[in-house]
């Protein structure tokens, strides 16, 4: 599947994407409080398109892990001003919600994609985004934020996260979604140990079994933290090499902090893979 269907766009997915984070929380894990307010948030939105991200990813609600849930009113209080401000910008805007009311209210303001951590599995979700040509990041999660790291087991991590995203995709296909619009992520770092992550990454070639495109979240995640013994202010250049190695395994869409650096390590190894440069 190389075209995605999003909202208003269809995005090319021949070369892998940059997805620009923008988080609107004053307590994310690895930029938590730096765009909180809803200027700043906006003001961090301009930049990343300008260093090349080719979406972005709004979220309002930390999902890192011990997170607790945030009630909907407040996660629409941070989202909205930002969304409005962001109605012309010239990317497709993505939000990172599993809450139905939140996913309505966003279509509605122009959102092009929902990324569900959930991946739609909380009642009405399906729902609310059933009838619109938005993109659907389907992700998998074990269990919860607030529990998800007590002691996550698999007997095979890969194969039990490719089935999990199998049967979601079906669900929403079931449902009367286009396949056209669906992406899988494994979710790193989301009820998954250090050694699991890195077993779904290095065979992250294996997911495409399922025939939709994947989009990974690897930036400056604890996998990366664990093996630099770097804090997270510092785990920009491993997180780049990461998504490096995620796109050699067929990542599609890559979901960074760091959109300059990744947008660069993509064209060299672009130009590295492409005999015409
Ligand atoms: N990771 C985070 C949040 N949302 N969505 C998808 N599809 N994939 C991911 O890997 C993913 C995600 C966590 O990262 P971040 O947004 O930087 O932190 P926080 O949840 O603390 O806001």
């Amino acid at each position: 599947m190389t075209i995605l269907r999003c909202g208003r766009y269809e995005l090319d997915l021949r070369r892998p994407l940059v997805m620009g984070i923008v988080n609107i929380t004053p307590d994310s894990f690895s930029d938590g409080g730096k765009n909180f307010d809803p200027a700043a948030a906006v003001q961090h939105a301009h930049r990343l398109v300008e260093e090349g991200a080719d979406l972005l990813d709004l979220g309002a609600e930390s999902t890192r892990p011990g997170a607790t849930a945030l009630p909907l009113e407040e996660e629409w209080s941070r989202l909205h001003p930002v969304l409005e401000a962001l109605r012309d910008i010239p990317v497709p805007i993505s939000v990172d919600t599993y809450k139905p009311e939140v996913m309505r209210a966003a279509l509605g303001l122009g959102a092009s994609m929902i990324n569900d951590v959930y991946g739609f599995r909380f009642d009405g979700a399906i729902e609310a985004v059933v009838e619109n040509d938005c993109a659907l990041c389907i992700m998998h999660m074990q269990r919860d934020p607030r529990t998800m790291q007590a002691a996550p087991q698999y007997d095979d991590v890969v194969s039990e996260v490719t089935a999990f995203l199998s049967e979601r995709a079906m669900v929403l296909t079931e449902a009367g979604v286009d396949l056209t619009r669906l992406l899988i992520d494994p979710g790193f770092g989301f009820g998954k140990t250090v050694v699991q992550n890195y077993g779904l990454l290095r065979r992250l070639e294996e997911l495409q079994s399922i025939g939709l495109p994947v989009l990974v979240g690897l930036s400056r995640k604890n996998m990366i933290g664990a093996i630099t013994g770097k804090p997270v202010a510092e785990r920009s250049s491993a997180s780049v090499f990461a998504a490096i190695e995620a796109a050699r395994r067929g990542a599609r869409i890559l979901r960074v902090h760091d959109v300059a650096e990744t947008v660069d390590a993509l064209k060299v190894w672009q130009a590295i893979n492409n005999e015409n440069h």
